[in-house]
């Protein structure tokens, strides 16, 4: 049996972003946290099959445009080779840019949206030339600093202070210290090998649970901070996620994430900007939009704000006489 996927593929910032325009699986639920939980059951095996090899890699990340449950335009499901995500800024930047420039999407306020995603929602404002959307801002979900100081002695680094913040993904968040000095001087198959051990390490210890939707528990995401590199730039970072992806995107949830640590610590207040660039220097434009609480908790409201380019069309088959229909990994 041969299942066709028509995608609209492309970039937000360097990182993939492949929108399954054709082929949704129809979902149950009331709400695209439920959708989620429903697509996870039943349908996981189009996730892998599209994102993990031989028609994805381990940076594969995308997802599906549905019909929103609520009174928004539009909703969101994620896909990538580490799961469905609640949240992903880039692939938000992606879908809704290749959404609208191909007519998938019909906003009602031109330059406005509203969209769900199983996090919540998100208000979205972008701008035009002509055909193309040349930038998107995501006002994201409340995010914040859940916790704080987590010691571990990582194999090869000694001690570190991790922090955990959410950002509509949980990121265990590496600022320079001990045996990490900088991006530059660990460099991306280093990052990636720590990760892997930290992650692990950080999951026999806690499992942050987000205050109103417990299906969004757990860290998935480490994020190695650092300081600009380039001109006009307020910090760097590369985010790992799956088993060995380092975004090439400055990472929207990973930014949103980053903005609720600063500013829990004192380094941002509201109205602040921050331009965070990527591992490849790629930049988004954060900011921190308003205090809020979240479960009783100190939050914010953070924005982020970027780019992505469509780079072509691809009819991609998942057919069961494939002895590698549901992907595969190589760790
Ligand atoms: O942009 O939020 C993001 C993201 C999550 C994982 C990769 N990118």
């Amino acid at each position: 049996m041969r299942h066709t996927f028509f995608c609209i593929d492309g970039h937000t910032a360097g990182n993939p972003v492949r929108l399954v325009a054709g082929g949704a699986p129809l979902l149950r639920g009331a709400s695209m946290a439920e959708r989620r939980l429903d697509f996870l059951d039943r349908f996981d095996w189009i996730r892998t099959g599209l994102c993990f090899e031989p028609r994805g890699h381990d940076m594969m990340s995308g997802g599906f445009l549905y019909p929103p449950c609520g009174d928004a335009d539009a909703a969101i499901l994620f896909i990538e080779t580490s799961g469905c995500l609640p949240m992903c800024g880039h692939g938000t930047i992606g879908m809704i840019t290749f959404g609208l420039e191909h007519g998938l999407i019909q906003p009602r306020t031109p330059g406005t949206l509203v969209v769900e995603v199983p996090a919540g929602r998100l208000e979205i404002s972008y701008t035009t030339d002509g055909n193309r959307v040349t930038s998107v801002k995501i006002r994201n979900v409340a995010s914040y600093l859940a916790m704080r100081g987590i010691d571990i002695d990582a194999p090869g680094l000694g001690r570190l202070s991790i922090d955990i913040a959410y950002g509509g993904n949980f990121y265990a968040i590496i600022e320079p210290q001990g045996g990490y000095t900088s991006l530059d001087a660990m460099g991306a198959a280093r990052l990636i090998e720590h990760s892997r051990t930290i992650r692990a390490m950080l999951r026999e210890m806690v499992e942050p649970v987000h205050p109103e939707e417990p299906s969004i528990r757990g860290v998935s995401h480490i994020l190695w901070a650092d300081g600009p590199r380039g001109d006009g730039a307020d910090g760097r970072n590369a985010v790992f996620y799956g088993e060995r992806a380092i975004d090439r995107s400055p990472c929207g949830t990973g930014t949103s994430a980053r903005l609720a640590h600063l500013a829990a610590t004192g380094r941002l207040g509201v109205g602040d900007r921050f331009v965070h660039e990527s591992y490849i220097g790629s930049r988004f434009v954060g900011r921190v939009e308003a205090a809020t609480a979240l479960g009783g908790q100190p939050a914010i409201i953070p924005s982020i704000e970027g780019s992505a380019i469509a780079t072509g069309f691809n009819t991609i088959w998942i057919d069961r006489a494939d002895p590698f229909w549901a992907g595969f990994s190589v760790v």
